[in-house]
């Protein structure tokens, strides 16, 4: 493998010194940029997308031909787990992702199992294949959604709005949902570990609907299962360590006890105050974020503005990669990106003089 060339992000999620301050941007290959949509139609959908090794390569370089972007991540969905435990994605046009087959009874539910790996094997190509591509410029992110997260989109069969056949399940069956989550937390831990071994410098977990949660809710039926897949993650690799963030989003008021998980670093939606937060985690983590994504719908001055707040929120020293709050609106001005990262970089070298 080669050397790493650029490690400032892998550095900064495990607070050691940097020069300057990190950059990538959740959803930052996808259908803001024209050359995504262009590869996309050849490839003929999202998901043959997914499926094309060449093609998910060459969409995880795109943004950064056109970006100084410090780190990489995986072109893939959350939702290739789910499918290959059998539920049937597909995308319906202007709708988003569906399963043919969601877990609404006890008897599909039963019957749920970790799928074999080998089902996923067209991501674990993908991971292999874009970190040869990357060639040790910068490294290479994988993902997972969270058990929870998963088991979101698996009960309502899509997305939602209120995840009301999700909270009649979890307070009318509870054990019907943990059932479900329990193989989720098997069978995310099987699938990281294998990008990790596919080539996978850092991984994240994508709690995206933990926040709709009551506080004991969560601590039942999400924080529980993030823990045990962060116990059995492998954490090493090539003599490296392979940093972990997690990502709830909502989950601003969690940050102590996500803290106390084994993770290297937490992603924080734009509602939290760095500052704060990075006063609530202490030493224990390293933070991500933390920009709202539609402030790119700004202008040069209040962009530079809002980078300049969150910079200056968490502070000097080393422990924090600048990212969104959510992913990136799909209409998004790359020009607006750019300048984004460019002023990430060129205003955070003043927090790192040690
Ligand atoms: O039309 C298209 O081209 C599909 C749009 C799209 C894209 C570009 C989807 C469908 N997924 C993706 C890629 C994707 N998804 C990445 C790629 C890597 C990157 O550049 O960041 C990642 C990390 C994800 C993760 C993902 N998928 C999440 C977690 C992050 C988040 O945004 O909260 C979730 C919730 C999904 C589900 C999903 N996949 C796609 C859509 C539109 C959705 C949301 C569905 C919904 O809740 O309504």
């Amino acid at each position: 493998m080669a050397v790493l060339h650029n490690d400032t992000f892998l550095r900064a999620l495990l607070k050691q010194p940097v020069d300057y301050t990190p950059v990538w941007l959740m959803r930052q290959a996808g259908r803001y940029l024209p050359e995504y949509r262009a590869t996309r139609a050849k490839a003929g959908s999202f998901l043959e997308l997914c499926h094309n090794t060449e093609l998910a390569t060459e969409v995880t370089l795109q943004p950064l031909e056109r970006f100084k972007l410090d780190a990489a991540i995986l072109f893939s969905d959350i939702l290739t787990v789910p499918d290959a435990m059998g539920l049937g994605l597909h995308f319906v046009e202007g709708e988003g992702p569906r399963f043919t087959h969601p877990l609404q009874h006890e008897q599909d539910i039963v019957h749920l199992q970790v799928p074999d790996m080998s089902r996923l094997r067209y991501v674990f190509d993908a991971v292999s294949s874009i970190r040869q591509a990357l060639n040790g410029r910068i490294p290479l992110i994988g993902f997972s959604g969270s058990p929870f997260t998963l088991a979101c989109y698996m009960v309502e069969g899509g997305g939602s709005r209120d995840f009301r056949l999700l909270k009649t399940m979890l307070y009318q069956r509870p054990q019907l949902l943990h059932k479900i989550l329990d193989i989720n937390a098997q069978t995310v831990t099987a699938y990281l570990n294998e990008q990790i071994a596919s080539g996978a410098q850092a991984v994240q977990i994508f709690d995206t609907w933990g926040g709709i949660l009551s506080d004991a809710a969560f601590q039942e039926f999400d924080l529980f299962y993030l823990r045990q897949v962060v116990s059995g993650l492998q954490r090493e690799a090539d003599g490296r360590q392979v940093p972990v963030i997690v990502f709830t989003k909502g989950g601003g008021q969690w940050l102590e006890q996500l803290a106390a998980l084994e993770v290297d670093a937490l992603g924080v939606d734009w509602t939290v105050n760095l500052q704060q937060a990075r006063q609530q985690v202490g030493q224990r983590v390293a933070l991500q974020g933390n920009l709202d994504p539609l402030a790119l719908f700004g202008n040069p001055e209040s962009i530079a503005c809002e980078v300049k707040r969150l910079l200056a929120g968490y502070g000097a020293g080393s422990g924090h990669v600048f990212n969104l709050g959510h992913g990136i609106n799909q209409f998004t001005d790359p020009e607006m990106v750019k300048y984004v990262v460019d002023e990430v970089h060129r205003l955070s070298v003043g927090y790192h003089q040690n």
